[in-house]
């Protein structure tokens, strides 16, 4: 354990991190006791260079069933717009983070905890994971980024049956609609998690960074700007060690050894 918070846990094995939300008797209902909480792991992560990929999980029940209603019910706008930028600013920096982020997911992942594992880079879910934003049904609108990045991954059309209509989609059909990257056995998701962590480690890190980056550029930009990012980016992994490894040992017919420099 590299850090122990009172709702999260910061754990690290290898070169990978795992941040675990631990607020069992709600759910993980994300209060801002806890964002404060996965402000800290986030930093810590951050500056540990050795960490190579990040997964966040819940637990067995509950990844996340959103953010604390009971300590949001009384808010006034203030407040209100305070909670929603703290949680865009978790999801922005989990976004753009040089690594990637896996969300392992079982159970109930609602609210802000969808939103949560929408800014990662891959869903791994159980069968029996339920995603959903059913905040309209209490008056409310998804505040954590939820409505933006739900449309860019799914489309209008399913974004406005789920965050309109409150429609939940369990692991099968969320990896059918394209809102996660692979469904699995609910007793498999860590585990399956674990292993494609550790296949992300095998890659070069910088390559890893940029292709991110690039992607994620995609989603905010227009095409001709992104295409320049990218030459910018393809360009930039010229000056990296792997670049030379990764080439000189394709034409020596050998695994290359990456030294992620
Ligand atoms: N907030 C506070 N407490 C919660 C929450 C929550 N979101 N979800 C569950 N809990 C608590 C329950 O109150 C209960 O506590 P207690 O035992 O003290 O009564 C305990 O967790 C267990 O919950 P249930 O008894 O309800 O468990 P069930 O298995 O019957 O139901 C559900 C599980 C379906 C997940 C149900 O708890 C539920 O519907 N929860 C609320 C889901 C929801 O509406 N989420 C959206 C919240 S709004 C939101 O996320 C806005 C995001 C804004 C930006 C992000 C800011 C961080």
């Amino acid at each position: 354990m590299i850090g122990e918070f009172k709702n999260v846990l910061l754990k690290k094995e290898d070169n990978i991190a795992t941040i675990t939300l631990n607020r069992p008797t709600a759910l993980n209902a994300l209060c801002n006791d806890l964002n404060d909480d996965m402000i800290e792991a986030i930093n810590i992560i951050r500056q540990d260079l050795d960490i190579r990929v990040l997964i966040i999980t819940g637990s067995e029940k509950a990844f996340a069933a959103g953010a604390d209603i009971k300590e949001m019910m009384d808010s006034n706008l203030f407040e209100a717009e305070r909670t929603s930028e703290k949680a865009h600013f978790i999801n922005d920096t989990l976004e753009s983070l040089p690594i990637p982020v896996i969300a392992a997911v079982n159970g109930p992942a609602l609210g802000g905890g969808c939103e949560l594992s929408l800014a990662c880079d891959f869903r791994i879910a159980g069968e029996n994971a339920m995603f959903g934003l059913p905040e309209v049904g209490i008056g409310v609108i998804p505040g954590a980024g939820g409505t933006q990045r739900l449309t860019k991954m799914i489309g209008a059309v399913k974004a406005k049956e789920m965050v309109m209509s409150g429609k939940m989609v369990k692991g099968r059909e969320a990896y059918e609609i394209g809102l996660v990257t692979k469904c699995v056995a609910d007793e498999e998701v860590m585990e399956e998690a674990v292993k494609y962590a550790k296949k992300l480690c095998q890659k070069p890190a910088s390559a890893l960074q940029f292709a991110k980056s690039a992607i994620n550029y995609a989603v905010d930009n227009d095409i001709n700007t992104g295409k320049r990012f990218e030459k910018a980016l393809f360009s930039s992994c010229f000056s990296t060690e792997d670049q030379k490894e990764g080439m000189k040992a394709f034409t020596e017919k050998r695994r290359p050894e990456y030294s992620n420099k």
